[in-house]
C-alpha cells in the first residue's frame, strides 16, 4: 500500500460556534479557534477539520450558505480566517474546510434569481418541477422534512430540497453549477487550504424522473445515483488533483463495494470517506454489528482505498454517552472507545470536547433544543397527534444538540465558554467535566488520547498493519490483532460494566518475556503479567505489542 502524509493523519473536527467565544455575543467564533490553537497541537494532531463559517442565514447552522466566499458575522472576517490558517500552518498542522454544494441557503443570490421567474437565466440551476394534480412531484421524505418538494407561489411549481425548506439542492447536471462550484473550490484552495470534508457528496446525482418510492421513508434513493462518479472524476480533473490535498467525502448509505467506488486508489474521486452504517444505523452499541461492519469494511478496502473511523461528530451524539457509559465508567469507556477509535484500520477522528470525554445533554424543554432536524421532528409529530411529552422524549437520545453544547474549558460560568449568553445552554456536568481539570489530571482521558496519537506517529502498523478479529462472535469482548513487517499489536477492549475472562485463542503466539505493555486503561496493569488468560475489569483497554 502506498504511503501518504493524510493516510497517517489524525483530524481534530472543530465545530466553531461551540468552541471559544472571544467577543461575549454567546457564539464561538474563529478568534476563539486561533486562541485555543496550542491546545489542540498539544494534543498531537495532524488536521483540523472546520464546520463550515460562511455566509449563512444559519437555519442549519452554517449548512446553509448564502455567500461561497465571504465568512459569516459570528465567526469572524475574512481577516480572521486568513490569520487563522496562518497559525494552524505556523504549528505544523493542516486545515481543511467544510464544502457544502448539494445544496444552498434559499437566500443565496442564485436561488434568488433562479426563484424570480420561470425564464431567469438561473432558474435551472436548482430543481424545479410542475406539481402532479395539486401534490408534490413525487412522494420522496427529506432528511427533515415529510416532503422533498417545496411549493413556491411565485412560479406555481416546485423546487427540490434532501434537507430543511431553506436548503434547496443546486442542479449538478448543469454545467454553469459544475463549473460555479469548482472555481469556487479554486478560490479556498488557492488560499493554500489543505483539503475538504465534502457535505452529503454523494447526493449531487439525482434519480431522472424523480419516480414515487415503494418506500418512502427508507430515504436511499437521495444518494448514489447514476452520474454521481461522472460529477466526481470531473471535480478530480479540474480541482482536486492540481493540489497536494486530502478530501474525506460524507457519504451515507453505502456498502464497503460502493464505498470504494469513492476512494478507490485509481478512481480519480477522493481519497477518504464517512461511511454511515454505524453512526446512522446503530443507535445503541451493538457488538456483534460493529465487529461485522469492522470486517466488511476492512476485506472491502484494505490496500485498495483508505476509510475513516469515528463514532461522533456534531451531528450524532457523544460518543461516551451513546455507545459507551457515561456515568460510573465514563473515563474508562472514554479510553477504551478511543483505544478502539485509534486501532482499527483507518483515519481517526476527534470530535472537540470528546478528548475529555463530554458527554450528551438532556434539556427538559424542547425551547433549550436548537437542532432544526430535532425541532422540525417534533412538530411533525405532535401536529400527527403525539403527546409532546412521549414525542420529545422519543428524540432526546439522537438529537444533534447532543454534541453541540459548548466545549467545557473550566468550572467558571457556562465552562469558560463565554461571558455572554451561549446559543445553546451548556452542559450542567461542566464543574466535573473540563479541559482545566483534564490538564492538572496525568491519568486523564485527554493525556490518553495525547498518549495514543504519539503512538500512531511511532508506529506504522496502526495506520498500514492488516487487522485480525480473534473474538468473532463475542458481544462483550473485542480483542484484535494489528500486524506489519512482523510487527504485530494485540488490542484488548472489554466493552463491558462487568469483568470478562479472555483466554488468546490456538494459533497466536506470544513471548511473554519479550511482550510490551503500549498503553493501558488501569493504571495499575503489570506489563509482564501474562496475557494467554487475562481478566479484563469494567471497560478495560489495553495494547500490547507482541
Ligand atoms: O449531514 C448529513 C446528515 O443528515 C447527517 O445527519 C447524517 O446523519 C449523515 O451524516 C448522513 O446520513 C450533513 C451535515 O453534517 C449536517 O450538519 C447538515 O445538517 C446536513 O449535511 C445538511 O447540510
Ligand atoms: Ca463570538
Amino acid at each position: 500500500m502506498n504511503r501518504t502524509w493524510w493516510k497517517e493523519a489524525v483530524v481534530y473536527q472543530v465545530y466553531w460556534r461551540s468552541f471559544y467565544d472571544t467577543n461575549g455575543d454567546g457564539y464561538g467564533d474563529l478568534n476563539g479557534l486561533i486562541q485555543k490553537l496550542d491546545y489542540i497541537k498539544n494534543l498531537g494532531v495532524d488536521v483540523i477539520w472546520l464546520n463550515p463559517p460562511y455566509e449563512s442565514p444559519d437555519r442549519d447552522n452554517g449548512y446553509d450558505i448564502s455567500d461561497y466566499c465571504s465568512i459569516m458575522e459570528k465567526a469572524g472576517t475574512m481577516d480572521i480566517w486568513e490569520t487563522l490558517l496562518h497559525e494552524v500552518h505556523a504549528r505544523g498542522m493542516k486545515l481543511i474546510m467544510d464544502l457544502v454544494v448539494n445544496h444552498t441557503s434559499d437566500q443565496h443570490p442564485w436561488f434568488i434569481e433562479s426563484s424570480s421567474s420561470k425564464n431567469n437565466p438561473k432558474r435551472d440551476w436548482y430543481i424545479w418541477r410542475d406539481g402532479k394534480d395539486g401534490a408534490p412531484p413525487n412522494n420522496w421524505r427529506s432528511y427533515f422534512t415529510p416532503s422533498t418538494w417545496e411549493y413556491d407561489e411565485r412560479t406555481g411549481q416546485y423546487y427540490f430540497h434532501s434537507f430543511a425548506t431553506e436548503q434547496p439542492d443546486l442542479n449538478w447536471q448543469n454545467p454553469e453549477v459544475r463549473e460555479a462550484i469548482f472555481s469556487m473550490m479554486h478560490f479556498w484552495l488557492d488560499k493554500g487550504i489543505d483539503g475538504f470534508r465534502m457535505d452529503v457528496i454523494n447526493l449531487l446525482a439525482k434519480i431522472e424522473g424523480f419516480p414515487d418510492s415503494d418506500e418512502p421513508d427508507k430515504i436511499n434513493y437521495l444518494g448514489n445515483n447514476p452520474g454521481i462518479h461522472d460529477y466526481l472524476q470531473e471535480m478530480n480533473e479540474k480541482v482536486l488533483r492540481h493540489y497536494d490535498i486530502f478530501t474525506v467525502g460524507e457519504i451515507p448509505f453505502v456498502t464497503p463495494e460502493d464505498g470504494l467506488l469513492y476512494v478507490g486508489e485509481g478512481r480519480n474521486e477522493l481519497h477518504t470517506l464517512f461511511h454511515f452504517q454505524v453512526a446512522d444505523d446503530m443507535p445503541s452499541w451493538d457488538m456483534l454489528r460493529y465487529k461485522e461492519i469492522q470486517k466488511t469494511w476492512y476485506e472491502g478496502l484494505y490496500g485498495k482505498g483508505t476509510n475513516s473511523q469515528f463514532l461522533n461528530n456534531h451531528d450524532h451524539t457523544r460518543q461516551v454517552t451513546r455507545y459507551g457509559n457515561d456515568r460510573e465508567y465514563r473515563v474508562q469507556s472514554a479510553k477504551l472507545l478511543a483505544t478502539m477509535v485509534h486501532t482499527l484500520p483507518g483515519i481517526p477522528y476527534v470530535y472537540q470536547g470528546e478528548e475529555i470525554g463530554m458527554t450528551g445533554v438532556y434539556y427538559d424543554s424542547i425551547d433549550d433544543y436548537r437542532d432544526i432536524a430535532m425541532k422540525n421532528k417534533y412538530h411533525e409529530l405532535v401536529e400527527k397527534g403525539g403527546n409532546p411529552d412521549e414525542v420529545l422524549a422519543s428524540l432526546r437520545a439522537l438529537s444533534r444538540d447532543n454534541s453541540r453544547t459548548p466545549m467545557q474549558w473550566n468550572d467558571q460560568p457556562n465552562g469558560g465558554f463565554s461571558t455572554g449568553k451561549p446559543w445553546i445552554a451548556v452542559n450542567p456536568n461542566y464543574k466535573g467535566i473540563n479541559v482545566e481539570q483534564a490538564l492538572a489530571d496525568p491519568d486523564s482521558v485527554y493525556y490518553y488520547y495525547q498518549k495514543l496519537i504519539r503512538l500512531r506517529k511511532e508506529n506504522p502498523v496502526m495506520v498500514y498493519g492488516t487487522y485480525d478479529d480473534l473474538t468473532e462472535g463475542d458481544e462483550l469482548l473485542y480483542v484484535y490483532t494489528r500486524e506489519l513487517d512482523g510487527v504485530r499489536w494485540l488490542v484488548m477492549l472489554n466493552h463491558a460494566d462487568h469483568e470478562s475472562r479472555f483466554t488468546l485463542p490456538a494459533g497466536v503466539e506470544v513471548d511473554e518475556a519479550g511482550k510490551r505493555l503500549l498503553i493501558a486503561n488501569y493504571t495499575d496493569v503489570e506489563g509482564a503479567e501474562p496475557i494467554q488468560s487475562v481478566t479484563l475489569r469494567p471497560h478495560e483497554a489495553r495494547i500490547y505489542q507482541l
